[in-house]
């Protein structure tokens, strides 16, 4: 692949001081996708990168929460809903996204190394960790719980249709992600209707209550806890105290087998009901991101065996392959993409399956070019799906390439 093409979607997505997902479908920055844009802008840019992340952590909330969007000033506000007129919170959402940022940071550091850089970061990365452990921990297991599906960044999972059935959809809103997207590619009305619904009665408890939708998810909490292992490297390289970071992590793992693992896999769990949601989508394989997990060579032979065919397939499809419901089309139900892809591309070379990482690192590239770095793919045919010259999609494919093969 050459990276010039890669580059020059981030170069056309860069707003001045942070880097658009989409300039289309989502125009403002987003949380976790600024993480995994930094990783790729790291090896071209550096001092975009870290831009990059200080832009994101300047709007931070007291309470530690990085916000899911920070609203672009310059971007009329029809470009995107909701906007920061319904969040009435400023500049920013009031909602999360995946913890990524401590290891973009570090990542950003291994690559151009900048002790001012991380010295900075590390008491934002601490402050964010600690919002999530502590007011986050709603079914008191020492997970941290989403409120929202947007905060899983796997929006339409199958794993919210349970706890989203709960909620009555809000109606008398436009969708603005229909005029740039296909309307099959992504959630259906009385989804996003449930999502805005979730949305305003939680900004309507100025964003502290839990609602009708408090979930355990095993991605979110997996990369919470790789998060906690960067955290401590972080601190090792200020000459700071590391043990409690990696204590955090070893409680977050510990968690996740205690509460979320059954029957060879990792599900999400319904804190209202106490039920784990039994749909096997690519959350339940983020814990593989952890050296020490004792159930990795379980969660393994899933990952290769037919729910989600890795090695035989594209990427890593989002959802159970062999699920009634599947489909290769529409949003976090079936397609695979890139930042679950490059994420299990690293755990692989975690648990020494380095034949899969080369060849699933070989896909990936192979298809981001060949989609014009599509948001997601259809894991079975290839077939580039949602919005192109995707941010996300272009700066880790840039990175894999800089990556051995
Ligand atoms: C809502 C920006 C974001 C990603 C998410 C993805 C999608 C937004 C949307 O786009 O979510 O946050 O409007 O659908 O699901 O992972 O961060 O790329």
């Amino acid at each position: 692949m050459d990276v010039t093409r890669a580059a020059a979607v981030l170069a056309g997505n860069w707003l001045g001081s942070s880097t658009v997902p989409s300039r289309s479908l989502y125009p403002h920055q987003w949380s976790w996708d600024s993480a995994f844009i930094a990783i790729g802008l790291r090896h071209q840019a550096p001092e975009r990168a870290r831009r990059e992340l200080r832009t994101l952590f300047a709007a931070q909330w007291p309470d530690g929460r990085v916000p899911h969007i920070v609203f672009d000033p310059g971007t009329p506000p029809e470009a995107y809903f909701p906007g920061p007129a319904f969040w009435r919170a400023g500049r920013t959402s009031g909602i999360v996204q995946p913890p990524v940022h401590a290891r973009a940071v570090l990542a950003v550091h291994e690559a151009a190394p900048d002790r001012g850089f991380l010295a900075t970061l590390y008491p934002k990365l601490r402050a964010w960790h600690e919002y999530l452990r502590g007011s986050r921990d709603a079914g008191g297991h020492g997970l941290a719980a989403i409120v929202h599906p947007w905060e899983s960044g796997m929006d339409n999972s199958p794993a919210w249709d349970e706890p989203l059935a709960r909620v009555t959809p809000s109606s008398g809103f436009v969708r603005r992600d229909l005029a740039h997207g296909t309307e099959a590619d992504r959630p259906s009305d009385a989804d996003y209707g449930r999502y805005v619904r979730l949305a305003a009665d939680y900004r309507d408890s100025d964003y502290r209550d839990f609602g009708d939708f408090v979930v355990e998810d095993p991605g979110f909490n997996a990369l919470l806890a790789d998060g906690e292992l960067a955290l401590a490297e972080i601190a090792e390289e200020l000459g700071l105290p590391s043990e409690e970071h990696r204590e955090s992590a070893a409680r977050i793992a510990k968690a996740l087998q205690d509460t979320l693992w059954d029957n060879g896999f990792f599900f999400a769990r319904d804190v209202r009901t106490g039920a784990l949601t039994r749909q096997h989508t690519c959350a339940g394989l983020l814990p593989l991101l952890l050296p020490d997990l004792a159930v990795a060579p379980a969660l393994l032979a899933t990952a290769t065996g037919p729910r989600f065919g890795l090695g035989r397939v594209h990427g890593i499809p989002s959802y159970d392959l062999t699920a009634p419901d599947f489909d290769p089309a529409r949003y976090w139900r079936g397609p695979s993409w890139s930042n679950v892809g490059w994420l299990l591309h690293r755990a692989l070379h975690h648990h020494g399956e380095h034949a899969l990482a080369t060849r699933l690192r070989t896909d990936l590239l192979t298809t981001a070019v060949a989609t014009d770095f599509a948001e997601y793919c259809d894991p079975l045919t290839g077939a580039g799906h949602g919005t192109r010259s995707f941010s996300w999609t272009a700066a880790l494919a840039v990175d894999l390439l800089a990556q051995p093969a």
